[in-house]
């Protein structure tokens, strides 16, 4: 926890403010198909040892926020299994990440939207009494400091505050788009959920200010505005779509500005980092800006580390094979219990457990866990899933043609995705 700030503008010190934070991890992540063919987008891996989902409640953890909820709900089984084994903390302490089903607690449908999935939690929110609640997704890579964020709120006096970054006008229609008020530009003017269009901003008109679905509340405010909502027929029971809007038609919602969150550790280039993996492509630019020459993204500050399973798996090796051939791996990221045996990688990815064998060769690709590339085979820009086993001598992402013709998924822009377990018939 970081040091008492004494702003008593609004009765409690801010750090004495009871906060509880709901990680929204249900999405299906449709655009990662196949990656969340059988699991959610937050436990989607990255970077070779890491989830999605370890940003954000690594983010959460750092902040100083112990008390930490995580409603899932499509295909939740990895998800669960991993917050509850990577993220156990001391509930003696009151101190805890519980991973949290849907419930049906209120009605017999499941969670409607990302607002209907809090409505059906209200229980755990009246149960832990908070101030505030922080809602955050889990599926970005950043870092963010929500104790800063949350005092900016409270220093607000607003029901809402909406983190914002800006982006790209080509994304537009994937983000909430956030108007900030000329004459209070702490204040959103306008919000509107996933537009076609939006007018760029004053100084720079091919960006555009975008909600990072990160928001602080304070607590009454939110769970009045979640039983409104839940009465009502017109509405999608959406987070940006419904509840926040909601907040802004009565000029009660702040604009947090990302770019004043300050971590330590972080330097010029990776202190305004934050992506959206939520397509084949960034997924795929995501990782390999970390084996880049100066990455965007540092995983190496200790300093506000990202937490994620330890592996019990030896440490990772590179060995002559039986013939006397070198194992080798260039620009990559090789996690634990990785074994290169008179094979070559390069500009990859690999998670614990792969094995790649003589000859073999890796390039410019994601593997995760327990891959195993056979002799001389070569794969090439491929996002490979689990405990895929790709035969002697195979080609993937070598011929576009052979690769569709045998089932695999190719992007637009030239990637081969491979499913978890997908068998590989014979070139
Ligand atoms: P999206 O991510 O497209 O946009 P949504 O699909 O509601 O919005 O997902 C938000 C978060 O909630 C994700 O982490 C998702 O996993 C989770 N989620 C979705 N449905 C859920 C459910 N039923 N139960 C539990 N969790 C659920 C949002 C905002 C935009 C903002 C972008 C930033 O709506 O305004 O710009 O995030 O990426």
């Amino acid at each position: 926890m970081g040091p008492t700030r004494w702003n008593t503008q609004r009765g409690l010190p801010v750090a004495l403010k009871k906060v509880l934070a709901v990680v929204l991890a249900g999405g299906e992540g449709k655009r990662l198909m196949p990656l969340t063919a059988d699991r959610a987008k937050p436990a989607v891996p990255f970077a070779g040892s890491y989830r999605l989902i370890d940003f954000a409640l690594s983010n959460l953890v750092n902040s100083g926020y112990l008390q930490i909820v995580v409603l899932t709900q499509y295909k939740s089984h990895s998800l669960d299994r991993h917050v509850s084994e990577t993220w156990r903390m001391s509930t003696q302490l009151q101190q805890y990440i519980a991973s949290v089903p849907a419930q049906q607690r209120r009605g017999k449908s499941w969670f409607l939207g990302s607002a209907n999935a809090i409505y059906q939690s209200l229980n755990l929110i009246h149960d832990a009494q908070p101030d505030i609640v922080v809602v955050i997704g889990a599926d970005h890579v950043y870092r963010m400091d929500f104790e800063q964020m949350v005092n900016a709120h409270v220093e607000s006096g607003a029901s809402v505050s909406v983190a914002a970054v800006r982006q790209p006008m080509n994304l537009v229609d994937q983000f909430g788009v956030i108007e900030v008020d000329q004459q209070d530009p702490t204040r959103i003017a306008a919000f509107v959920e996933k537009p076609k269009t939006t007018p760029g901003l004053p100084d720079d008109p091919n960006s555009f200010l975008a909600s990072m679905g990160n928001y602080v509340f304070t607590a009454d405010a939110l769970v009045k505005a979640l039983e409104e909502d839940a009465a009502r027929l017109d509405t999608k029971h959406d987070m940006g779509g419904d509840i926040i809007p909601h907040f802004v038609d009565r000029n009660d919602a702040a604009v947090y500005d990302f770019t004043t969150n300050l971590i330590p550790g972080s330097t010029d280039r990776d202190r305004q980092y934050w992506r959206d993996v939520g397509t084949m492509d960034s997924y795929y630019e995501a990782n390999m800006d970390l084996i880049s020459p100066l990455p965007l993204f540092n995983l190496y500050n200790l300093q506000w580390p990202i937490y994620t399973r330890q592996s019990v798996s030896p440490p990772a090796k590179f060995v002559r094979s039986a013939t006397g051939r070198s194992g080798a791996a260039h620009d990559s990221i090789v996690s634990a219990g990785v074994v290169i045996s008179g094979g070559t990688v390069q500009g990859s990815i690999l998670a614990t457990d792969v094995f790649v064998e003589e000859n073999a060769e890796v390039s410019d690709s994601v593997l995760m866990d327990k891959v195993s590339i056979g002799p001389g085979a070569i794969v090439r820009r491929a996002i490979i899933d689990k405990n895929v086993k790709i035969p002697a001598g195979a080609r993937i992402g070598v011929d576009r043609e052979l690769d569709l013709s045998r089932g695999f998924a190719v992007t637009e822009s030239g990637l081969t995705i491979l499913s978890k377990g997908q068998i590989i018939p014979a070139d």
